[in-house]
């Protein structure tokens, strides 16, 4: 089994609130179904979860009045999101359903505390493709929190000990800055504990859930659990096809240890 993350800059266009990218999420989703592996896929929430999340600090758990509009609103919108992946999905013929971190997963102090994997489990028994997404969720000491994608595929590795993990961003894979503000960036093709430790942290974030640096420590992390950690360029026609398939592709690839 192959755990796929659809990274939220690929699936929306990130600076416009609700901006989904129909024929990207399409193409991605015929990718997926022509490689014929089995996968779980794990979606970013992109413009349809950080905007919101931002403007009522839903990453800071209950924190002042008015918040619970925030809840409701980013809920609905990233469940509209998963819908419009889905319906992407079933058309290129995959057997998709929707698993909800709202109703199966719970935070504690903003960190991922419970999810229910033996669904997951169940649902790739019967030959169904799980699909999960960043989200609002209760938090057990925060009252409610953000669970990100990137805890999500973290505890589904740990659990579901998959052959390989992609991640499928807007990049080829990570660079020594920020590739959309330094023309002359550099991809690093390998990336361990000190290459993180070397890049430099004053990069712009508008995610809720963190930086590209918070994001390579939730994959060093999960790379412990898997033969193989890529970042992949999903704006590159044929190269989550290809990453899937195990052929040699233009990537970074994440080196625990
Ligand atoms: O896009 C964030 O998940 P991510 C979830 O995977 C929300 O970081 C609701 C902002």
């Amino acid at each position: 089994m192959i755990l796929v993350k659809l990274g939220g800059s690929v699936i929306t266009d990130k600076w416009q609130y609700r901006t989904f990218r129909p024929e990207t999420v399409a193409r991605l989703a015929q990718e997926v179904s022509s490689s014929g592996e089995e996968v779980v896929l794990v979606h970013g929430a992109g413009s349809y979860g950080h905007v919101m999340a931002k403007r009522f600090e839903l990453q800071k758990g209950r924190v002042r009045p008015g918040q619970e509009e925030g809840v409701s609103k980013v809920s609905l919108d990233v469940r509209e999101l998963d819908l419009l992946v889905l319906k992407e999905l079933v058309s290129a013929g995959l057997n998709a359903v929707a698993i909800s971190p709202g109703s199966c997963a719970t935070l504690r102090d903003g960190k991922l505390a419970h999810l229910d994997l033996d669904r997951f489990r169940a649902y790739l028994e019967i030959g169904v493709v799980p699909v999960t997404y960043g989200d609002v969720t209760l938090d057990v000491t925060r009252s409610f929190g953000i669970c990100s994608g990137d805890q999500l595929i973290t505890r589904l590795a740990e659990g579901l000990r998959p052959k390989r993990v992609i991640f499928v961003t807007d990049v080829d894979g990570v660079f020594d800055r920020d590739p959309h503000l330094h023309s002359d960036a550099q991809l690093l093709a390998d990336i361990d504990r000190s290459v993180l430790d070397g890049l430099p942290r004053s990069e712009r974030c508008d995610d809720v859930t963190g930086s590209i640096y918070a994001k390579i420590e939730y994959m060093l992390a999960l790379s412990a659990h898997t033969d193989e950690c890529t970042i992949i360029n999903g704006m590159a026609p044929g190269r989550l096809e290809s990453a899937l398939r195990g052929a040699s592709t233009l990537c970074s690839k994440v080196r625990g240890g």
